[in-house]
């Protein structure tokens, strides 16, 4: 980056010979924190961005492809969501979402680095003014030490995490997905960021291999985002007991405001993966 011209591009991607390129025209904030370093910018085409060692969290142009999908289509499966726990999910994007669903009554967010959250409350107010809801308690434990204090709690578990390298690598292993299992109630749902079937399909072939053992029911679904690795990014679903389509409540997603991506063609479209993607859940 020089000064006149600066440009943002994720580290992991170019290991891999590509990149997205960003243009940013200033720097707002960046922090060391205990966990990696935090960094908020203002781009030209994206409004301003949230990067974590280096790699997009969200912008504010298309966050809302990401945080509608990764929420509502767990609530309009599960007939009638109380508790739902989110694990990550500092900016508070995620719980914006949530909290749409008038079922839902507790919300605990489970985010390993506190910085995330008091920088994005800095920020992002418009993502996490929703921490301020008297229905969510936030803490800011390792997810995968406090999924094992919990059991049979939880309607839904949503996974919003980063890429499966530092603090969020434990995520996409097989004992995490066990201990969620143990922590939903039993028609519980879990639904998890799992990465591009474009870029990532070892990720995505590894996290099957376990996943389909565990859950009675395991699917895959994506949406898009313009500004993560290869402008799609994905999300396993895993159930105790409903199915994404047979189960779908239509009726819990009309009642839903404010939203861009979300509808019900888009609920059913998401499941139905590329020819070439579709074995990497077997
Ligand atoms: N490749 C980056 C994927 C990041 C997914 N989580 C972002 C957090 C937004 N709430």
């Amino acid at each position: 980056m020089n000064n006149k011209d600066l440009w943002i591009e994720e580290k992991s991607e170019i290991e891999n010979g590509r990149a997205l390129k960003i243009r940013i025209t200033k720097s707002l904030e960046k922090v060391k924190s205990k966990f990696q370093e935090i960094e908020v910018v203002e781009s030209q085409s994206f409004g301003k961005i949230l990067l974590v060692d280096e790699i997009i969290m969200l912008t504010e142009a298309d966050e809302f492809c990401y945080h509608e999908m990764i929420a509502h289509v767990p609530l309009c499966v599960h007939p009638k969501a109380q508790k739902v726990l989110v694990i990550g999910g500092g900016d508070g994007g995620t719980v914006r979402e949530i909290l749409k669903h008038d079922s839902v009554n507790e919300v605990d967010v489970c985010e390993i680095d506190e910085k995330v959250i008091e920088i994005s409350k800095r920020h992002f107010p418009y993502l996490a003014n929703s921490f301020n809801d008297p229905r969510v308690q936030i803490y800011c434990e390792d997810g995968n030490k406090f999924i094992k204090a919990h059991k049979d709690e939880y309607d839904i578990i949503i996974v919003d995490s980063s890429d499966p390298i530092g603090p969020a690598e434990v995520l996409f292993r097989r004992e995490f997905f066990e201990a969620m299992f143990q922590a939903l109630k039993d028609d519980g749902i879990v639904v998890t960021q799992a990465e591009s079937f474009f870029y990532h399909s070892e990720i995505i072939k590894s996290l099957f291999s376990f996943i389909r053992d565990i859950y009675p029911i395991s699917e895959y679904y994506y949406t898009l985002v313009p500004t993560y690795p290869s402008g799609v990014i994905g999300f396993t679903f895993c159930s105790k007991k409903y199915h994404p389509i047979n189960n779908f409540n239509e009726t819990e997603a009309l009642k839903l405001n404010d939203l861009k991506y979300y509808y019900r063609g888009i609920h059913i479209s998401a499941f139905n993966l590329p020819f070439f993607a579709q074995g990497y859940k077997y």
